[in-house]
């Protein structure tokens, strides 16, 4: 059964439930056509799965650019080093922080997101290094990096499964040098719409 509604799923067609059954219709929208529907548990069963089957298909872009950011503190006034650099797609430009260990800063959306992978690169110089990280998500989960390679030509690679996210922070936890920072933060996944 599984198989099959992956197939049309593939093919765009969208599968209609009713008490008696399914049936087909040429939209690649699922509907809702009876009214038990949302507490039918093979109905929730299949959403999961068609959502699951989607999400394989799907290439991830950096959705970071879209976010709006927010820092602890900022190393000066100018905005030179202001939260804004770190999702500008600019290797060149960079957030620091003012002050040693747990500072962070915050990438905020106005919607959910489907993340699967998040890239961090460290500043620019080779005197400020993040030696450990903590990132939290808003579904209240969190997860550990190891330090990132000094100067920020190469990034750390962090591998993650998250649904429904709509902001994150990342705690420089462990820092060399007294201004600490990021260069960029790309964060790969894609709108998640639930369907
Ligand atoms: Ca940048």
């Amino acid at each position: 059964m599984k198989a099959f509604f992956q197939v049309l799923a593939a093919l765009g067609v969208a599968v209609t439930c009713f008490s008696v059954g399914f049936s087909l219709q040429p939209s690649p929208e699922l509907k809702l056509n009876c009214k038990d529907c949302e507490s039918c548990e093979s109905y929730k069963k299949l959403q999961r799965e068609l959502k699951t089957f989607k999400n394989k298909n799907r290439k991830p872009s950096n959705i970071a650019i879209k976010a709006t950011t927010k820092a602890s503190t900022v190393h000066s006034t100018s905005s030179q080093y202001n939260s804004a650099n770190v999702n500008d797609e600019d290797l060149s430009t960079e957030w620091a922080a003012y002050g040693l260990e747990n500072q962070w800063i915050k990438l905020e959306w106005n919607s959910p997101y489907y993340i699967k992978s998040i890239k961090l690169f460290d500043r620019i110089n080779s005197v400020d290094q993040v030696l450990k990280a903590k990132i939290s998500f808003s579904d209240g989960t969190d997860i550990s990096c190891e330090a990132l390679p000094n100067g920020g030509v190469e990034p750390n690679f962090i591998k993650v499964e998250k649904e429904s996210i709509d902001s994150l922070i990342i705690n420089l936890s462990k820092v060399k040098g007294l201004n600490a920072g990021l260069t960029e933060v790309e964060v790969y996944g894609w709108s998640d719409d639930n369907h």
